[in-house]
C-alpha cells in the first residue's frame, strides 16, 4: 500500500507514452570513479531509472550506445576533465547536467567538482524525469546558495520530540551504536535528494548526556551513516554541560578551567567524530542556562564555543532566541536588544541563528528586525518545519508560501531591493557563512511528518535552503507531481489548494496581524482569554490586548516602539495604520473596533469574516481534494480527507470560540453574513 513512506521518492511507472520519449536517452550508466558517495548516486540512477521504465538501466564501463548516462568529476575521471566543463564557478557542491555527444554517442552527462555534486546531480535528473520535465537537450547547471543547510532536531534523548507531531524520534540511542536502524539511510537519502546538508541531532534545550563519550560513540555510528550522503552531524551544547558533566564548579565562559574544559571536549569530539559541524546552542532563553548566568555576554559564550571547535574547522550557531520572564521590554524587542549591540563581537566561526519573526513561529509574522541589522555577524534563517502554531499535523498548511513571504521581505537596509533572502544568502553583506536551518517535523511515523502534505514542507525546506529565491508555487508543483501526480487534472487543483492553506490558517488562528492566541502550553487550539499566569509574556492576552475599545498591540512610539528595531523606510511603513499591510495591523497597532478597513468595513466586522473566510476556504479545500479521488490511491486519498475533516470541525471551532470570546470584550453584534453562534 501507498503509506507514504516512499516520500517524493516514488518513482513509479511512467506512461508508456513518456517511456518511449524517455527511452532512447536512459540506455546504459556509465560511473566514471569509485567512491561511497558515487555508488549511492549510481544505485539511485539504477533505482529511479528501472522503476519508471520498467526494465533495469545496465552498467557499462565505456560509452557504447546511445542514450547513455555519464556520472563523473572532472578529478577523478579523465574522460570527465576531457569534456572540459564549465564547473569552477560550481563550488563544491553544485553539478551540472548536459546532453551532448560523448564519444560520438548521445549522451547525458552529469558532472560535479565533488562526490556530493554528483549525488546532488543524480537526484535533479530524477527529478526532471518524475516531475515530467522535458529531457532531450538538458542544459542545467546549478550550485546552493547558502552553504548550511540543516535540520534542526529537538529530539530528546529519551526519544521524545519536542514539539514533535509525528510520532518519536528517528534516533533509536538505546540500540546505538550496533544496531543501525535501516531508516537512518532513507532519511539521509532524503535529505541529500533536497540538498540538506547537515542535521543536529539534539533539542535545543539540551541535555548535557550527549556530550559524554557513551553517547559520542552513537552519534559517531549516526555520522558514518550521513557522511556519504554529503551530510554533516552538530551537536546541541548545554552551556552548563562543564557543571553537569564535567565537575566543575562553574561554567562562566571566563574562566580558564571551562574554557579548557570545553577545548578537551571538542578534542575529544573530534577524534571521535572527524568531520562533525558543530554546535548549536540556546542560550539564556526560557529558563536555558547562558553566559548571563555569570554576567557576561553571548558573545563571550559563543566565542568561548567557537574557540573551543575552531581547530578542528567547527562552527558555533548560537541562536538569538532570547527572552527573559524577568525583563519587562516587549518580547518582540529582547533579541535585537540583546544582539544588535554585539555585531562585529563574534568570532569568524560564529553564525547567530535568528527565527523569522521576532516572537516565536507564529502563523503569521512580520520579519525579524535583526535581518539587515547585523551587517558584521552572520546570520542564518530559522524556520519551523514542525507546525507547532499550526494545527499540529492534521491542519494542512503549506509553509513554502509563508516562507517565501519572509524571504522576499524588504529590509532596507542597503535601501531598496535588501531583501531577507539576500541577507540569507551572505549577498547583501558579504557574510563569509551563510545558512538556513529548519526545525524537522520527521519522526517514526510511517509517513516520516505526521501527515502526507506535512512532507510538503520538509520538502520546501531543502528547496528554499537551496536556493532562497524559488517560488513556492514551484516548489510546490514539483512535490506534488512527484510525491501524487503529474496530471495537470490533479497538479493544478492540488497545488491550488496548497496555495491557498497558509492564509486559510492564519484567517482561522490569528487574522490581520494578531498573534499568540493558542491555547497555553501545548499550543493547540484556541485560548485568547486569560491563560498562564505565570508569566505574562504566555498569556495571549499580553498580545492581543482587546479591551471594549479596541484591538492589537501598539507597537509604535505611544506603544512599545519595536518599529524602531527597522529600517526608517520599514519603520515608517509599519508605524502607519494607513500605509502598513492589513495583514500585520494588529501585530503594530492597538485600533478602536470602529476603525475603518480597506474593505470599507469597520475593523470588528472585517475580523470576524476574516474568521469565517478562513473556515470557508478549509471547505472549498475539502471540496477540492474530493475531486482528486480519481488520481490518488486510497489509503493516501483517505488519510488526507479525514485530516481535512478534523481541520474543518476545528477551524470552525477557533472562529466560534475566538468569536466569541472577543464579543465578550468587545460587545458588538455579530455582522451581517457572519456565522451564527453555535
Ligand atoms: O517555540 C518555542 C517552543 C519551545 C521551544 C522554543 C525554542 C525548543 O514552544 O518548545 O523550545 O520555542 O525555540 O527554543
Amino acid at each position: 500500500v501507498e503509506d507514504g513512506y516512499d516520500l517524493w521518492l516514488r518513482y513509479r511507472p511512467l506512461a508508456s507514452a513518456v517511456q518511449t520519449r524517455l527511452l532512447p536517452r536512459a540506455t546504459e550508466l556509465v560511473v566514471a570513479g569509485d567512491s561511497p558517495t558515487m555508488r549511492i548516486a549510481a544505485a539511485e540512477l539504477e533505482r529511479g531509472f528501472s522503476n519508471m521504465l520498467g526494465h533495469p538501466l545496465p552498467r557499462a564501463t565505456a560509452i557504447g550506445r546511445d542514450g547513455a548516462i555519464l556520472l563523473g568529476t572532472p578529478a577523478g575521471s579523465p574522460e570527465i576533465a576531457r569534456l572540459g566543463l564549465p564547473l569552477a564557478r560550481l563550488g563544491p557542491e553544485g553539478f551540472l547536467i548536459r546532453s551532448m555527444p560523448v564519444n560520438g554517442r548521445t549522451t547525458t552527462v552529469i558532472a560535479a567538482n565533488s562526490d556530493v555534486g554528483l549525488l546532488y546531480g543524480a537526484f535533479r535528473l530524477l527529478r526532471e524525469v518524475e516531475t515530467g520535465a522535458p529531457t532531450e537537450r538538458l542544459d542545467i547547471a546549478e550550485a546552493p546558495k547558502v552553504k548550511l543547510r540543516l535540520l534542526n532536531h529537538w529530539d530528546n534523548l529519551d526519544r521524545t520530540v519536542e514539539r514533535g507531531y509525528a510520532g518519536f524520534s528517528l534516533w533509536d540511542w538505546h540500540k546505538l551504536p550496533d544496531y543501525l536502524d535501516p531508516r537512518y539511510t532513507d532519511y539521509a537519502r532524503a535529505n541529500a535528494s533536497i540538498g540538506i546538508n547537515g542535521t543536529v541531532l539534539t533539542n535545543v534545550n539540551a541535555n548535557a548526556d550527549i556530550l559524554t563519550p557513551a553517547y559520542l560513540e552513537k552519534v559517531k555510528a549516526l555520522a558514518a551513516v550521513f557522511r556519504p550522503y554529503g551530510i554533516r552531524v552538530y551537536l546541541t551544547a548545554r552551556f552548563s554541560a562543564p557543571l553537569e558533566i564535567g565537575g566543575l564548579k562553574t561554567a562562566d565562559p571566563l574562566d580558564p578551567a571551562v574554557r579548557a574544559w570545553w577545548k578537551a571536549k571538542a578534542d575529544e569530539i573530534y577524534r571521535v567524530v572527524p568531520d562533525f559541524g558543530g554546535f548549536l546552542v540556546k542560550a539564556n532563553s526560557e529558563g536555558q542556562p547562558g553566559p548571563q548566568d555569570y554576567k557576561r555576554s553571548h558573545a563571550d559564550g559563543a566565542n568561548m564555543l567557537a574557540d573551543a571547535v575552531k581547530p578542528h574547522g567547527g562552527i558555533v550557531m548560537w541562536r538569538a532566541f532570547v527572552y527573559a520572564a524577568e525583563n519587562v521590554e516587549d518580547r518582540a524587542k529582547q533579541a535585537y536588544s540583546e544582539f544588535k549591540p554585539l555585531d562585529g563581537t563574534f568570532r569568524d566561526n560564529v553564525v547567530v541563528q535568528v527565527k523569522n519573526g521576532a516572537i516565536d513561529f507564529q502563523p503569521r509574522e512580520p520579519f525579524h528586525p535583526l535581518f539587515g541589522a547585523m551587517p558584521k555577524t552572520p546570520l542564518m534563517m530559522e524556520f519551523q518545519i514542525t507546525k507547532e502554531y499550526l494545527g499540529f499535523a492534521t491542519h494542512l498548511a503549506y509553509l513554502g508560501s509563508a516562507w517565501e513571504e519572509v524571504l522576499k521581505a524588504d529590509t532596507y537596509a542597503k535601501g531598496k531591493g535588501s531583501t531577507v533572502a539576500k541577507v540569507i544568502d551572505g549577498r547583501l553583506h558579504g557574510y563569509r557563512m551563510t545558512g538556513m536551518a529548519g526545525v524537522a517535523n520527521i519522526g517514526t511515523d510511517r509517513n516520516w511528518s505526521g501527515s502526507h502534505f506535512d512532507q510538503a514542507n520538509w520538502y520546501a525546506f531543502g528547496r528554499l535552503a537551496w536556493d532562497p529565491e524559488l517560488s513556492s508555487r514551484t516548489i510546490a508543483e514539483e512535490w506534488a507531481r512527484m510525491t501524487f501526480s503529474t496530471d495537470p487534472k490533479f497538479v493544478r487543483p492540488a497545488v491550488g489548494m496548497m496555495m491557498a492553506s497558509h492564509q486559510a490558517v492564519v484567517d482561522y488562528m490569528t487574522p490581520l496581524g494578531l498573534h499568540h492566541l493558542m491555547a497555553t502550553g501545548h499550543h493547540y487550539g484556541p485560548g485568547p482569554w486569560v491563560g498562564d499566569l505565570e508569566r505574562p509574556d504566555w498569556n495571549p492576552t499580553y498580545y492581543h490586548r482587546a479591551d471594549a475599545n479596541g484591538i492589537g498591540f501598539d507597537r509604535t512610539k505611544t506603544g512599545s516602539d519595536a518599529v524602531a528595531q527597522y529600517a526608517p523606510e520599514v519603520a515608517r511603513s509599519f508605524a502607519d495604520p494607513n500605509r502598513i499591510p492589513e495583514k500585520d495591523l494588529l501585530w503594530f497597532h492597538h485600533l478602536p473596533w470602529d476603525t475603518k478597513m480597506a474593505s470599507g468595513r469597520p475593523l470588528w466586522d472585517e475580523l470576524v469574516l476574516r474568521y469565517g473566510r478562513g473556515v470557508g476556504t478549509v471547505g472549498e479545500m475539502r471540496a477540492t481534494w474530493d475531486g482528486l479521488r480519481p488520481y490518488v490511491d486510497a489509503r493516501r486519498f483517505d488519510d488526507v480527507a479525514s485530516f481535512l475533516a478534523i481541520q474543518h470541525k476545528e477551524a470552525a471551532w477557533w472562529r466560534d470560540a475566538s468569536v466569541a470570546y472577543f464579543q465578550s470584550v468587545s460587545g458588538r453584534p455579530l455582522p451581517e453574513g457572519a456565522p451564527p453562534p453555535p
